[in-house]
């Protein structure tokens, strides 16, 4: 195993390196990943950020996690982007709520050009809020990066979702290299980094070190690095996924914090299946972040009262809003 010191910033993980910080023994790791935690953040201080989908369903790709591709039958129905006001409404309210971000989301597998004037408006409006702003509107051109950018974007999200090896059983319309090369545009365009993935998808732990491996040798790594339980969606493909067990989950934010130390890792969908216990161990593995509100894109997420009623119970405040 490497030193501590040998594991800051790396981008040179080997596949064996990265499997073999799964293998450590639980106590070993966790404190791995908070003694690094700690040596980039207050790991007493915990950022949130809010979701809202702006543009919901009817989405081309068959991600197989997804409730809303046009592919799969969830009960999600394909709704028109929202209006610009609307959307302005809701992150001020989200800012009332303690959230430092927000987060556009949008069913594409590319926004056209002009979908990207009302898309731009958002951006700058929520800055104007004083709130930073990300959005996941799916792959995007040169020029469509730049844009966001001029508008004010400060993080792109774009997963990986997983390795590449299991990536194929997943998705089919689009490869791991379409993926690799947005987060390369969205990077060249000066836009930070917001790239993760899904766990409990039915792949195994290799494939989970492997996603992690590829994440940390991005030079630099991602700002954000999403880890997501899977949410179990009725009618997509992956309804019947078995559970993931939770220290294997645990494990993964452990492994990020230890690979990418100064990223923040974000403990993003899934919470509202995890009990207050599970949530603590995520924050001792080194999570400094979450999604608040009582809705994700289209499914729950704990109330209000219940998060805070977790993080009085651990202590937690609330990272600050940016300067
Ligand atoms: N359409 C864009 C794209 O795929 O890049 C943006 C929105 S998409 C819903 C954003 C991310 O949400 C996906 O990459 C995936 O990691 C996550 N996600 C979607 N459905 C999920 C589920 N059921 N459980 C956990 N994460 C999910
Ligand atoms: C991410 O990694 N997780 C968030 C955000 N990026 C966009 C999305 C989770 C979506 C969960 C399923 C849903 O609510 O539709
Ligand atoms: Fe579409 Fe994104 Fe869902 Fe895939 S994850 S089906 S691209 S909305």
């Amino acid at each position: 195993m490497p030193s501590d010191t040998e594991t800051t910033l790396r981008h040179d993980w080997t596949r064996d390196q990265a499997e073999a910080l799964f293998r450590l023994p639980f106590n070993d790791l966790i404190m791995k990943a908070q003694a690094l935690h700690r040596r980039y953040f207050d790991a007493n201080r915990v950022q949130m950020s809010r979701l809202l989908s702006v543009k919901t369903g009817g989405c081309p790709e068959d991600c197989a996690y997804c409730p809303q591709s046009a592919r799969y039958d969830t009960g999600v129905k394909a709704e028109k982007t929202m209006a610009v006001a609307d959307v302005l409404a809701e992150a001020e309210q989200a800012r009332e709520g303690g959230a430092t971000r927000y987060c556009m989301g949008a069913a594409w597998r590319q926004p056209k050009d002009s979908d990207l004037v009302d898309i731009c408006a958002m951006v700058e409006g929520v800055k104007a809020l004083g709130l930073e702003s990300c959005a996941t509107l799916g792959m995007l051109s040169e020029d469509q990066a730049e844009r966001l950018k001029r508008a004010g974007l400060d993080y792109y999200n774009h997963n990986l979702d997983t390795s590449e090896e299991f990536y194929g059983q997943i998705i089919t319309t689009r490869s791991y290299r379409d993926r690799l090369e947005t987060l390369e545009t969205v990077r060249r365009a000066g836009i930070k980094v917001c790239c993760g993935g899904i766990v409990g998808m039915g792949e195994s732990q290799a494939d989970r070190a492997e996603m992690l491996r590829t994440l940390a040798n991005l030079k630099p790594h991602p700002e954000s690095v999403p880890i997501n339980m899977l949410v179990r969606v009725e009618g997509t493909p992956l309804a019947g996924a078995d559970d993931l067990d939770g220290i294997e989950f645990v494990r993964t934010l452990a492994a990020a914090k230890v690979m990418m130390p100064a990223s923040v890792i974000r403990l993003s969908a899934g919470r509202e299946q995890m009990t207050d216990e599970m949530q603590a161990l995520c924050f001792l593995a080194g999570a400094g972040s979450i999604f608040v509100g009582e809705k994700l894109l289209t499914t729950a997420n704990p109330e209000t009262d219940a998060d805070a009623r977790l993080l009085e119970r651990l202590g937690l405040e609330p990272a600050g809003a940016p300067q």
